[in-house]
């Protein structure tokens, strides 16, 4: 590994098709760290496990997730992406933490409680030490950073917990990773109910804007967002949220300040400015979605990235594992 560069983890479930929350919370900002990290981006198809998966689906979605990674712009030649699955040493390393956790830490994290209450029929043990599995990710990679949308930022937290009880007793084995959150897009919220995030398993369809949606269903789901009576686009998150998620939208794929919106839009109706930022967003995901097209038909490239990066993945995550083995006290197998 490149030693002069930080190391940087990411990675998103490999569940249904991507929102313009990822896309904007996560995804975008991935694009040019390599630049300045050494940069790991997972499929993470085990952490989907936790929600009821319908096999064939699932299979298509992580190569539908490994494409649309590189169709916005992550290149596999560049940063090791890769499915979490193809590197044991996750759910290796995630036994072992499993044993340096309390119940008592898992069971204030509010993504567990969300999505207990969400699948009550099914509230598995996994569900419940999806952190683990993720703080495993984060650790077996020594990342020093850790880019995500400020839903993550609890199960940063915990890793960093974790991480930080796990070398008090064993020494420096394990980087403690800091929360990568960027600033536009970092809370992309529904565009029915402004005071809840963007999400996947919204059940109104209107309330998110899926990455392959066409442009007629992006400008038909902007002109129905939810906003306020006062007519006025002004960026005020506490009392207008529905035209300050817009304007934060927009912000994000056009690169303009609030000031600069408030300045372009002053005097104009909440319809145009809807209709403008469905525009522009439908702008900005059509050249992935052209991309994204071609990968899926093109197997090849993908599967051959998909390989490469796993090998180096295992390499990288398995010299983590291997000391980790030797200081808890696990016993080598005698090499013969
Ligand atoms: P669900 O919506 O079902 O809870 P999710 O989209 O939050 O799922 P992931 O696919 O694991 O779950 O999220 C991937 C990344 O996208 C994470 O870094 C997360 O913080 C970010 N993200 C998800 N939704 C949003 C959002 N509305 N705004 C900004 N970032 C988001
Ligand atoms: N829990 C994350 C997905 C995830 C992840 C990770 C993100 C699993 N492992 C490691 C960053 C680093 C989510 O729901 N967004």
């Amino acid at each position: 590994m490149d030693k002069e560069k930080k190391i940087l983890y990411s990675g998103m479930q490999a569940t249904n098709t991507l929102t313009l929350g990822n896309y904007l919370g996560a995804l975008k900002n991935w694009v040019s760290m390599h630049e300045e990290y050494e940069c790991f981006y997972g499929v993470m198809d085990l952490h989907s496990l936790t929600v009821r998966q319908e096999p064939a689906e699932f299979r298509k979605n992580a190569r539908s997730l490994y494409a649309l990674y590189v169709a916005a712009g992550l290149d596999p030649e560049k940063n090791c992406v890769y499915y979490q699955s193809h590197v044991p040493a996750h759910t290796q390393l995630a036994w072992i933490l499993n044993c340096f956790t309390y119940m008592g830490e898992l069971s204030r994290m509010t993504q567990y409680k969300d999505k207990a209450a969400k699948h009550a029929d099914n509230v598995n043990a996994g569900l419940f030490t999806y952190p683990v599995l993720m703080a495993s990710d984060i650790l077996l990679y020594q990342a020093d950073v850790v880019p995500v949308g400020v839903d993550q930022k609890q199960h940063l937290e915990i890793t960093r917990d974790i991480a930080e009880r796990f070398n008090s007793i064993y020494g420096d084995v394990f980087t403690v990773p800091e929360a990568y959150i960027g600033k536009a897009g970092a809370k992309v919220m529904s565009l029915q109910d402004p005071t809840k995030k963007m999400s996947k398993s919204d059940e109104n369809p209107n309330a998110t804007v899926f990455l392959l949606d066409d442009k007629d269903t992006i400008i038909r789901k902007f002109k129905r967002a939810v906003t306020d009576s006062d007519a006025e686009i002004r960026y005020d998150a506490e009392n207008k949220p529905g035209v300050s998620n817009l304007m934060s939208i927009y912000s994000a794929v056009s690169k303009k300040s609030y000031e600069e919106i408030e300045k372009e839009f002053a005097g104009s109706g909440y319809g145009d400015f809807k209709i403008a930022v469905g525009e522009r967003v439908a702008e900005e995901l059509l050249p992935i979605q052209n991309k994204y097209q071609e990968l899926m038909k093109e197997k090849s490239f993908i599967e051959s990235c998909m390989k490469n990066n796993a090998e180096k993945a295992f390499y990288v995550s398995n010299k983590t594992l291997r000391k980790v083995y030797k200081k808890v006290g696990l016993t080598e197998l005698p090499r013969s």
